[in-house]
């Protein structure tokens, strides 16, 4: 049986390729027990690539497609339906982050055999194995979601459950091209250490997708020191980008795991929780920065108590800026993340969220803020238009595709003003404070939209920053997506 898993291209404006650990996670699992290949849509034109790969008549095949919301959703739309109308016998399974979201959605596309919801790697290598003898519609796999005629669709639950404790097959993936320059470093390794998160902050989507707090599984110390020093003696990598929720989920296990890192003396950034931080000593932080630490990414999301409350969310204000101070201390590069447009926000809890921006910018000039969006949950009972052929394209069209990206707040139930207010600080935000960490971005134009967002910031006068979005337009300076 031929295997190719696809992952889509990621981003809109450039090609950006990172190394897809969904389907490391998932070739960990396969290595050995199946035959694959994988084709990324963020080195090459994908479609020609995934046909080669497979058969052209008779023969089973499978191809398994990474699907995150955003982009690349747009991608493994085009690309499923080209390859189901060339290759009608392949059986096309998507997996991920929108996947899980928008299973029902997806299969009424009708280019789409099965979706695996969740975790996903024990239901892909069960429907693999599954697949020798009988076809993808007879399947009853726990977290597959196929098409049922009787019912609409068949499906079970699968727990989640611990990571896969098997090497990834590194040499299985074109390692040379994923190891890019990013703000951390010239080499940058993207690396899952744990997968879930203890946390179920209610706008998140990490409970939705993995299941509630107890959700959480890691990979032993040993295991990631060992396999990051392998791609770092293979393939130079010079830092790693952990995308963990929570790089300090189990306090005992980060500490080793960060002690054995600092051997490999590689720069990293990764997630944390103010709220952790916050509780730190002073000789934390300076070990902290001993261990290659570069940059944090911090959930700040907004100053009004009760609006907190509702996000489940215990941060403060006061505790953001002390950990901004701290990070401005031993100079580790902080992210803080604000999310603005719950049906709480009122023009008072965006201008106490907009003041404490501006007060941790004093504190931490350095500081990237980045701020989302939010119009409501991005499950299908909330956004999927409509259960029809359609729905799924018309999920990632306009303003459905900027809901799920974050980046909209149509939908909300805010006043106008507020709404506007929101638009305008952020877009003001972004031009006065380029991100740092952006290394693709064009400089006489960042120089030239920071000049002109100073005098505005500097003022407080955010309204119609017209000539800041044709700039950006422009220019392609924005980190807006
Ligand atoms: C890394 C990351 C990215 C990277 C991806 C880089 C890469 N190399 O893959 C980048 C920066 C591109 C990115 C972008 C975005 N992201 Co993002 N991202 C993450 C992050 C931090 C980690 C994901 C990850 O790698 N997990 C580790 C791997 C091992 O797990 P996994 O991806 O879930 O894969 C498992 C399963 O899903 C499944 N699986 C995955 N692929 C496949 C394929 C097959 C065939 C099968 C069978 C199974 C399968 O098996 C895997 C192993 O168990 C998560 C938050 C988090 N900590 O989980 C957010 C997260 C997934 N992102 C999110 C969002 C919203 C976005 C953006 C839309 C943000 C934006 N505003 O633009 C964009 C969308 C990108 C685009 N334009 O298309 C949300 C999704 C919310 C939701 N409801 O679905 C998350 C959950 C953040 C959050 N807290 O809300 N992201
Ligand atoms: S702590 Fe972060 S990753 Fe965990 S549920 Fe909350 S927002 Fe999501």
């Amino acid at each position: 049986m031929r295997v190719v898993l696809f992952n889509p291209r990621a981003t809109r404006r450039s090609r950006k390729p990172r190394f897809p650990t969904g389907l490391g996670e998932v070739c960990a699992e396969l290595h050995g027990r199946f035959e694959y290949r994988i084709v990324d849509g963020n080195l090459r034109d994908a479609p020609p690539a995934i046909s080669s790969l497979l058969p052209k008549a008779k023969g089973k095949s499978v191809l398994g497609i990474s699907v995150m919301p955003g982009f690349q959703a747009v991608g493994a739309i085009s690309v499923s339906k080209e390859i189901k109308s060339r290759h009608a016998q392949v059986n096309i399974i998507w997996g991920g982050f929108f996947s899980s979201s928008y299973p029902r959605t997806i299969l009424n596309s009708g280019y789409v055999d099965a979706v695996a919801v969740g975790q996903g790697t024990a239901t892909f290598l069960e429907t693999l194995s599954a697949l020798r003898t009988r076809e993808i519609k007879e399947l009853e796999i726990p977290g597959l979601m196929t098409r049922d005629e009787a019912n609409g669709f068949r499906f079970t639950p699968r727990p989640m459950g611990p990571m896969s404790s098997n090497e990834i097959p590194y040499h299985t993936f074109p390692m040379k091209e994923y190891l890019q320059p990013t703000g951390i470093g010239k080499r940058t390794l993207y690396y899952a250490s744990s997968m879930g998160c203890t946390q179920t902050c209610s706008f998140c989507g990490i409970k939705q997708v993995y299941g509630g707090a107890r959700s959480w599984y890691r990979q032993p110390p040993e295991l990631v020191e060992q396999q990051i020093r392998k791609v770092q003696a293979a393939y130079g990598a010079d830092s790693v980008q952990f995308v963990d929720a929570d790089q300090f989920a189990e306090e005992q296990w980060a500490f080793e795991l960060l002690d054995r890192l600092s051997a490999l003396q590689l720069a990293w950034r990764g997630y944390a929780r103010v709220e952790f931080m916050f509780r730190q000593k002073e000789d934390f932080w300076h070990w902290l920065k001993g261990t290659g630490c570069a940059c944090l990414f911090l959930g700040a999301e907004g100053a009004d108590a009760d609006e907190l409350f509702h996000m489940t969310k215990t941060v403060t204000v006061e505790q953001t800026l002390e950990v901004a101070r701290h990070c401005r201390e031993v100079e580790i590069l902080p992210e803080f993340s604000y999310v603005i447009g719950s049906p709480r926000e009122t023009a008072d809890t965006l201008n106490a969220t907009i003041s404490s921006i501006r007060r941790l910018k004093r504190i931490c000039p350095r500081s990237n803020v980045i701020i989302y969006f939010y119009s409501g949950p991005c499950r299908e009972s909330a956004l999927s238009p409509a259960h029809s052929e359609t729905a799924l394209e018309e999920l990632v069209r306009g303003d459905n595709y900027n809901r799920m990206v974050w980046n909209s707040l149509q939908h909300t139930s805010l006043e106008h003003r507020v709404v506007r207010r929101a638009v305008a600080f952020r877009r003001v935000l972004y031009s006065r404070f380029p991100k740092v960490t952006d290394v693709s971005r064009s400089t006489v134009a960042e120089w030239l939209s920071k000049t002109i967002a100073a005098w505005r910031y500097q003022l407080g006068v955010y309204g119609n920053p017209i000539e800041l979005e044709c700039l950006d337009r422009l220019a392609n300076i924005s980190k807006i997506e």
